[in-house]
């Protein structure tokens, strides 16, 4: 994997962390020094390393843990909190009608994630159309059709027109009624003026929504300097980082995103059409950092900063017992340390425990592992049974199983484990305790748990 080297070394850093019995002005230069040691071997720009070790060094001295968080754990924080300013916040594309332009250099894997996007957008329930705008490469006009025979999408190419900004606006015209058009467009082995040309002139005929700039994760140094002439020519307003399983260090494509600050939107994984990934960066970084159990640095969630009236909100729809699928999804996810939905559970006296409730302790050791198998079948499910989940019928069950790569079985649990969630929900209207902690909760506040029992009614 592209990141391997990185993780390798930061949770070697982060269990000498732990090993360590105090944490003195040495220990912070020391974990400082072995951190700009990593990001440069890995790729990460140097002014970016520098700035890094300069703010974790300043944090590390002044800050104080929150009380009862150990001072070791606290720097393991502030580490993680650093490294997620370089990769930017979590952003997920829209899933609407929308124009996608791709750009990227040679063989970076702009075509190839055209594709990926046209499977993602096909199993959102959009239709989607491939259009071939790049004219340099022979193969290219052949490679997309092939792609959109392969998944069943529009097409739009010519082999004779030598002007990419004719191709590209005949073939937006051409597919007026689908919902989704992307833009393949060419690469060069390094940037031309004659290439930000014809970027600049493609983007200009085909207003795209989003322009989406395709990184190979094993880009070097020389992707943050590209990345800028690129946003500069172009405006990306989302990346996608290809090749992720390679060999490179990843470090390069990081950096770039750092420059151009702009969201990664996906990474790809492989060759094929389904290894793509939806980023998430708190996530990628805590699977690099190796921090499975979030639990003991729990105080990550207040740097979710959920307003007052998101938690309002997000609290009023849970215990409505009215939500679909989708606030499901939304949940789960604010819910993905499993530490947090134990207490939630053991808070609850057993009397109030709706009956024939199935969060049970057991069922929460496996919550994570669930968590992650459900969030590929909701990937391949349409916005439609994702708002509206009583249509899923044995039909779409099974090609929803097909579409994620996993049993019937596991999507019918899952719609069962919703409908169960939904009636408990309901079942624990009223009850201001729960009420309480779950917005605390949303809000990163203190669990306050002793209270909580007492809080009951
Ligand atoms: N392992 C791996 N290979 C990938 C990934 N994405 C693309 N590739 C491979 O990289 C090569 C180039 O991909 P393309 O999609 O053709 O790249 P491109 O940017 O369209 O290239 P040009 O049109 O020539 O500029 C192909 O062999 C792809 O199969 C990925 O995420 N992982
Ligand atoms: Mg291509």
């Amino acid at each position: 994997m592209a990141q391997d080297s990185l993780g390798t070394g930061l949770r070697g850093i982060l269990r000498k962390i732990g090993g360590s019995s105090y944490i003195d002005h040495e220990t912070i230069k020391d974990v400082s020094r072995e951190i700009q040691r990593i990001l440069l071997k890995a790729d990460v720009n140097v002014k970016l390393t520098l700035e890094l070790a300069r703010t974790l060094e300043r944090r590390a001295s002044e800050e104080k843990p929150p009380p009862g968080m150990l001072e070791q754990d606290y720097l393991v924080r502030i580490i993680f909190e650093e490294l997620l300013k370089i990769l930017g916040e979590e952003s997920k594309i829209e899933v609407k009608p929308q124009v996608i332009m791709l750009v990227g250099l040679y063989g970076q894997g702009k075509t190839t994630a055209a594709g990926k996007l046209a499977k993602f957008f096909t199993r959102k329930g959009m239709s989607v159309g491939l259009i071939a705008a790049d004219v340099h490469r022979v193969a290219a006009y052949h490679q997309l059709e092939q792609l959109a025979k392969q998944l069943n999408v529009s097409f739009f190419g010519s082999e004779k027109e030598k002007d990419p900004v004719k191709i590209a606006r005949n073939g937006l015209k051409e597919l007026s009624q689908i919902q989704v058009r992307i833009v393949d467009t060419s690469g060069r082995d390094s940037l031309d003026q004659e290439l930000i040309k014809e970027i600049r002139d493609l983007k200009t005929a085909t207003s795209p929504d989003e322009v989406l700039y395709v990184l190979d994760a094993t880009m070097g140094q020389q992707a943050g300097k590209q990345a800028l002439s690129l946003n500069e020519a172009a405006g990306i307003t989302g990346v996608i980082i290809s090749k992720m399983d390679g060999t490179g260090k990843g470090g390069g494509a990081l950096s770039a995103v750092a420059a151009i600050k702009q969201p990664v939107y996906f990474i790809g994984t492989g060759e094929h059409m389904e290894d793509m990934e939806i980023f998430n960066p708190k996530r990628f970084l805590s699977r690099l950092m190796g921090l499975g159990d979030l639990e003991s640095l729990m105080q990550f969630a207040q740097e979710a900063n959920v307003s007052e009236e998101e938690a309002e909100k997000t609290m009023t729809k849970l215990l409505s017992g009215k939500f679909n699928l989708k606030d499901m999804y939304e949940i789960w996810e604010k819910f993905a340390q499993p530490g947090i939905m134990k207490k939630l559970v053991d808070a609850m006296p057993v009397s109030r425990m709706p009956m024939g409730a199935k969060l049970d302790s057991t069922t929460l050791d496996s919550a994570e592992e669930k968590l992650k198998v459900y969030r590929v079948i909701l990937d391949s499910m349409t916005y439609n049974e994702l708002e509206e989940p009583d249509v899923i019928n044995a039909s779409r069950i099974s090609r929803i199983s097909t579409g994620s790569g996993r049993s019937e079985a596991d999507v019918r649990s899952l719609l069962r484990e919703y409908k169960s969630m939904k009636k408990n929900m309901k079942q624990m209207q009223g009850n201001r305790g729960l009420k309480k902690m779950l917005k605390a909760q949303f809000r990163g506040g203190d669990f306050g748990l002793e209270n909580l029992t007492s809080d009951q009614e």
